[in-house]
């Protein structure tokens, strides 16, 4: 299919045509005032012929709205360049094989939510030996000594664990991000960390549905890991980055 990479919008039916859709709700009665309403609204978003294609009354004066329209912004796809976690990626056994060739001794990795965030199915995905998404966990690998803390476990808890474990690496995951919560917690680790001298002793990996890798530099961390990530991506990452620091490859 040829397309303009450089001016790339939206599409519905046919390519270019624009089409999104949208829902809202407007804090105003259902009615034919609260429709256009909407539709003027739309349009002040910058998008063009607008259409209510579905409207609710949600009761004491509250509509909920879906609206189809058109965009006529372009975005050039050609200038875009997004930093990303630079690693080959290895199967489990070629995770393994790496760090028996390379270490010759199991690498150690600590997990935990931090902070007040409860949320613990993110860690668990990456260290639960039963794996995610058809992955092993890095508790299931035999070369990794993995230790998942979970949930709620206090910045300076974190790190006294990875200081009695030995730690290589600190897996911190940050799923609420309420209020920036999450850029408060994950920067609170990073100080404590510098205060400590300890920054450089942990290789410091983050991870999160609202985390990315850009972020995670941002913040002083090594790597960050968002949405649908398994364990061997993450895996492939911490072994060969630490063998390069390390001067093993
Ligand atoms: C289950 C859930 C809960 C459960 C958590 C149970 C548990 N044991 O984990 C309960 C009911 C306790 C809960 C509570 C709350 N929740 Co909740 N919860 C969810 C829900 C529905 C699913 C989250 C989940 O399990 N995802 C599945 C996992 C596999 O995905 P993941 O977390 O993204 O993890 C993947 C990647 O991000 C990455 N990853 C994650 N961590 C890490 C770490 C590293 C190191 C790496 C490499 C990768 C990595 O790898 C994982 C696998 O691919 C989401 C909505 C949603 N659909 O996402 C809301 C959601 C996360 N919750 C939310 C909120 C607001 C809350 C509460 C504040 C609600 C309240 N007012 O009380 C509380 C917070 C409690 C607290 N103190 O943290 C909001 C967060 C909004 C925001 N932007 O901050 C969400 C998005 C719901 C919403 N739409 O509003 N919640």
């Amino acid at each position: 299919m040829s397309r303009d990479c450089s001016k790339i919008r939206p599409y519905g039916d046919t390519l270019d045509d624009g089409a999104v859709q949208l829902s809202f709700s407007l804090p105003l009665p259902y009615g034919e005032e609260a429709r256009e309403a909407a539709k003027q609204l739309v349009g002040k978003m910058g998008l063009v012929e607008p259409l209510v294609y579905h409207m609710k009354d949600l009761g004491e004066g509250y509509t909920y709205f879906i609206l189809y329209a058109s965009c006529t912004h372009t975005v050039d796809f050609t200038k875009i360049h997004v930093p990303k976690v630079e690693s080959s990626k290895l199967s489990f056994e070629e995770i393994n094989d790496f760090i028996r060739t390379h270490f010759k001794r199991k690498l150690v990795v600590l997990g935990a939510c931090t902070g007040t965030d409860a949320h613990t199915v993110g860690i668990d995905a990456i260290m639960n030996m039963k794996g995610y998404h058809g992955e092993y966990g890095l508790e299931r690998y035999p070369e990794i000594d993995a230790y998942n803390l979970g949930s709620q476990i206090e910045n300076e808890d974190l790190i006294e664990k990875a200081m009695e474990y030995d730690a290589d690496v600190l897996l911190v995951s940050q799923v609420v991000t309420q209020k920036e919560v999450h850029v408060t917690n994950l920067t609170e680790l990073v100080e404590l960390l510098e205060a400590e001298g300890l920054r450089d002793r942990f290789l410091l990996i983050c991870g999160g549905p609202r985390i990315h890798h850009e972020l995670a530099l941002e913040l002083g961390y090594d790597a960050g890991f968002g949405s649908g990530t398994l364990a061997p991506e993450v895996a492939s990452y911490f072994t060969q980055e630490l063998a390069r620091r390390q001067g093993l490859v």
